[in-house]
């Protein structure tokens, strides 16, 4: 196999001891869709050099790990820019969540919806969020809240994975709302929700399991059944924990060895003293902060402190965060959670994947999958402190430019 060499870059490896696991006049080697070698130009080997078919002269660019965007709601009806209206009137989320708009009116319009408009409305999302570097995505249901409905969510993020250029994953979150289907009965909606996930995971459809443990959620009682079944089915769980309310749910996540527990603005002592111990990362999620312009901070120092790995995501969805630029989610990382710009690019490419359970991206590395970005900028700092742009300049998934 013929090798393709990019070189007269400058490397954010993410690897090894060095800030930013950088490398000045680098080079960076791939064959098919792996990297193969990375490092100082002048240190390729002569049996590498000789194999090179391809070369791209990158001017002094700089290369990343592709970005990893590891929470999203990206499939899904409808738009809710009247409750942002609403909300800078004075209306709260949860009050709007009560009054029956909030994620139940995202359920009717995606109810509505058809598969392929679900589908061509969330390749126009996707698009939008390539085109500031992610190459890897994961992609929540639970925005049908039936068997048929959370299927057909599935399915479409599935077929938009097998038809774009992007590794997508896959969480079940039927538990996310109560739907009026079960109004006044969520113990016998969970019931039926385990039953949806078995049927589910026997299609291949579901990667991991994710609930809303919240006062307008799904309690810890429930969620632990639920997770009680994902265990049965061997499948990972993740969870959206302590966003608005300390309700315990990362101290369940934890005990069941959570992949991830996301938000956790409220999030105590006890919950950060489990996820470290089960080595559960911390998913950020700045754009949710901001949307719904909370002010309860996540304990970030004291999670940073008990060595719990953070990460950053979108959390992309049409309620609490319609944010779709990860390098915008890595500023508001900074900006609101303190956050320096290299932890920001970590959190947004090999922890994020850490989160994802995926252990072969996110950094420059031999072995490693050939997903990255090339950057027109002087430094990576740069990607979180653009307040939007496009610094892009070439994607490269598995191996391939866009
Ligand atoms: N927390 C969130 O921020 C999103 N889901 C969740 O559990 C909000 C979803 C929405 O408002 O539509
Ligand atoms: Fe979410």
């Amino acid at each position: 196999m013929s090798l393709v060499l990019w070189r007269d870059c400058r490397l954010a490896t993410l690897d090894g001891d060095q800030p930013w696991g950088a490398i000045d006049n680098g080079a960076l080697l791939v064959a098919g869709e792996r990297i193969v070698w990375v490092g100082e130009l002048t240190r390729l080997p002569a049996e590498l050099a000789a194999r090179v078919g391809d070369e791209h002269h990158l001017h002094g660019a700089w290369i990343t790990p592709g970005l990893v965007d590891c929470h999203t709601h990206l499939v899904y009806g409808g738009l809710r820019a009247k409750e942002f209206e609403a909300r800078l009137a004075g209306m709260s989320y949860e009050q709007i969540a009560r009054a029956g708009g909030g994620i139940k009116s995202t359920m009717q319009a995606t109810r509505l919806a058809s598969e392929m408009d679900l589908l061509r409305l969330a390749r126009a999302r996707l698009a939008q969020l390539k085109m500031d570097g992610v190459t890897t995505i994961e992609v929540k249901s639970g925005y049908g809240l039936s068997l048929v409905d959370e299927a057909r969510m599935l399915q479409v993020a599935r077929r938009l994975g097998q038809e774009e250029n992007v590794e997508l994953q896959t969480s079940f979150l039927a538990l996310h709302a109560l739907p009026p289907e079960y109004a006044d009965n969520a113990d016998a909606y969970v019931d039926a929700a385990l039953q949806w996930l078995s049927r589910m995971h026997e299609h291949h459809l579901v990667d991991a399991v994710d609930a809303f443990c919240e006062r307008i959620g799904f309690s810890v009682a429930q969620v632990e059944r639920l997770f009680v079944k994902a265990r049965e089915l061997g499948l990972p769980v993740k969870l959206h924990a302590e966003q608005l309310s300390d309700q315990g749910g990362s101290q369940l996540a934890a005990r069941f060895g959570a992949l991830s527990c996301d938000h956790l603005e409220h999030l105590s002592p006890a919950g950060v003293a489990a996820m470290a111990a089960s080595g559960t990362v911390a998913v950020l999620l700045p754009g949710a902060f901001q949307f719904l312009r909370e002010t309860q901070l996540p304990p970030v120092a004291q999670l940073r402190e008990a060595g719990v790995p953070l990460a950053v995501a979108t959390d992309h969805n049409p309620g609490s965060s319609p944010l779709l630029s990860m390098t915008l989610a890595m500023h508001l990382a900074c900006h609101h959670f303190g956050l320096s710009p290299e932890e920001a690019l970590r959190g947004a490419t090999h922890v994020g994947a850490q989160a994802l359970g995926l252990h072969d991206r996110g950094r420059l590395r031999a072995g490693q999958r050939a997903d990255f970005c090339v950057w027109g900028i002087d430094h990576p700092r740069e990607l979180s402190y653009w307040l939007g742009g496009r610094w892009l300049q070439q994607r490269v998934f598995a191996g391939r430019a866009d």
